[in-house]
């Protein structure tokens, strides 16, 4: 899985590169040899990126967190290996139909833009390899309930096993579009599609799919920094409840991401809204809790003052440098979220360039830089060699920081001055009319390049390390103690009940949907397929 990854990084970054230089009027495109134009290479890099990148990644590590956080294998390692299967089959479909300009469609893929058929099997089988590893964590928690009656779940797998209940509830609705509507549309066995109630089920799960790829990240953050940092977890319950209530808040919000859809009311939309501020909290809780822990560790490593602490981590580890930069990165990202999420301003932002700002801050680092930095203790353990170039490692982990920096800096801006989005802006005719977009375009493309020289650092590490060019080395899995610091000995049983959440998640998804999609039915698959490309 982790190989899986690392080879749609270098690919999807590779054509992030050819964006951002055309960001700044440097078009590649018509000098490459296969893929031909701006919206082939940005559907190449959100489909590799966002969807097949972050989902290899969490297919192995959630896996290999249950194994450690339960002390045991997986109860199917046939199940494990369908699932790197499906997700590699699945990759390869979707990203070959891209490559042969059969799907330009965005990551999105919003019809009435009609991709080959092929190209929605990929994302089907790459959905369902997710599928097969849920199975397999059900299987597992089934076989450690009966090899350890009466004992509470490990938080470490707790975490893991939560990311995929919600993903899992998350993902019937790309299911629901894809499998019933888009692939008989694009087969020919439906005569037309109904692209509102499309996108709808899309942005069911298009909201919570961004907690599938940062999970994973939180699972690092909570329950392996402190060991890493020489500290504690702040909260065990704590955590477990921020877990629950990403499983309780994730999905039922996704209109968000439509509020300027004509087809959904102006009530629907202000609910999801308020949804959407109240699960900030989660997030907010984990700033805080995990600050709490690092300035635990930082304090007890001899940091004096308000923040002596900081400079006390271990900023020599290059996981550590890595994912302590993603956390700060997703500060910003974070706060750009809740600017999204107010609907007045949304109005403003929507459809920008500072859309694209926000996801680089989000899934660009605090989840990419926070899977770079897991990958530098990850491999030398499932390698058995030591980590080559640590001075390169730490350098990567900086210039990542600093080049999304420069990049988001450019697309907030200049999508605050209204350069739109998924939108081939350099080489189009209006782009003379708003002068202050030069500049902004110019740092985007800086940006861009520094964080492809960064990506480049990475993958030049890993291939050295997998290749045992440091020699061998014996590295275990960072696990927090289980004693935090809150010393709560008491556990909260309803933090430890998985179903009644899951009920309480279904109930709410039916308020806040229920309504939306009564309005959309039944659907009017009236809209033809448009290939534009
Ligand atoms: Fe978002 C659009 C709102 C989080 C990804 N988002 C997107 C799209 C993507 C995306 C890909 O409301 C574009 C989709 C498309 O193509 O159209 N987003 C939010 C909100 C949050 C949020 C409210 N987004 C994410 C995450 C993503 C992600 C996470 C990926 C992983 N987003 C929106 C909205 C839109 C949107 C609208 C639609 C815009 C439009 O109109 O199209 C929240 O979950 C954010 C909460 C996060 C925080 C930050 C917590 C900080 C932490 C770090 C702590 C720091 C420490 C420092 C510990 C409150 C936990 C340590 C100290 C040291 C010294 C190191
Ligand atoms: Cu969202």
């Amino acid at each position: 899985h982790m190989y899986l990854a690392f080879g749609l990084l270098a690919i999807g970054g590779l054509f992030g590169l050819f964006q951002a230089l055309q960001r700044a009027g440097v078009d590649m495109y018509p000098s490459l040899p296969v893929v031909q134009s701006y919206y082939q290479g940005l559907t190449l890099h959100g489909v590799a990126l966002a969807l097949e990148f972050t989902f290899a990644f969490s297919n192995g590590f959630l896996a290999l967190a249950m194994m450690r956080g339960f002390r045991r294998p997986m109860a199917s390692t046939l199940l494990l290996w369908l699932a790197f299967g499906l997700g590699l089959g699945g990759a390869l479909l979707a990203m070959g139909t891209i490559a042969a300009n059969q799907a330009s469609v965005l990551f999105t893929f919003y019809p009435p833009l009609q991709a080959n058929p092929i190209f929605y099997c990929g994302l089907v089988l790459t959905v369902v390899s997710t599928w097969a590893v849920f199975a397999n964590q059900i299987l597992t928690v089934r076989q450690w309930r009966r090899e350890s009656p009466g004992r509470r779940m490990p938080l470490m797998a707790f975490a893991s096993l939560l990311t995929y209940v919600m993903w899992f509830i998350a993902s019937l609705g790309v299911a629901v579009e894809v499998l019933v509507f888009v692939l008989p549309w694009s087969l020919g066995v439906l005569p037309g599609t109904d692209p509102e109630l499309d996108r709808t089920l899309f942005w069911f799960t298009g909201h919570p799919i961004v907690y599938a790829w940062l999970l994973p990240a939180y699972v690092s953050w909570y329950t392996m920094i402190p060991r890493q940092v020489g500290g504690r977890v702040f909260s065990d319950s704590l955590a477990r409840l921020v877990f629950l209530v990403f499983l309780l808040l994730s999905i039922p919000i996704g209109v968000h991401h439509q509020f300027e859809d004509a087809g959904i009311s102006e009530e629907q939309k202000a609910i999801q809204a308020v949804l959407t501020f109240a699960f900030f909290t989660p997030s907010v809780v984990t700033a805080f809790s995990v600050m709490a822990g690092l300035e635990n560790a930082g304090r007890a490593r001899g940091g004096r003052g308000l923040l002596g602490w900081i400079t006390r981590l271990p900023w020599g580890d290059p996981s550590v440098a890595a994912q302590l930069l993603s956390m700060l990165v997703f500060l910003l990202g974070g706060a750009t979220g809740l600017i999204n999420a107010s609907y007045d301003v949304n109005l403003v932002v929507h459809n920008t360039a500072f859309i694209p700002g926000h996801f680089h801050l989000t899934v660009g680092t605090a989840v990419a830089l926070s899977i770079i930095g897991i990958s530098y203790w990850l491999i030398p353990y499932l390698t058995g060699n030591a980590l080559w170039g640590r001075p390169l490692a730490l350098a990567q982990a900086w210039t990542w920081a600093i080049g999304v920096l420069i990049f988001s800096r450019g697309q907030i801006a200049a999508g605050l001055a209204d350069l739109p989005r998924r939108t081939a802006v350099a080489t189009s005719a209006y782009v003379p009319l708003v002068p202050s977009w030069a500049f902004d375009n110019l740092l985007t493309a800086i940006g861009g390049v520094v964080m492809t020289i960064s990506g480049v650092l990475f993958l030049l590490v890993m291939v050295a390390t997998i290749g045992g060019a440091a020699g061998r080395a014996v590295v275990e899995i960072p696990i927090a103690a289980e004693e935090d610091l809150s010393e709560s000995r008491t556990s909260i049983p309803v933090l430890d009940r998985v179903g009644p959440w899951v009920v309480a998640t279904l109930l709410l998804i039916v308020v806040s949907y229920g309504p939306v999609f009564a309005s959309l039915l039944p659907p009017n698959l009236t809209s033809p397929g448009f290939k534009v490309w």
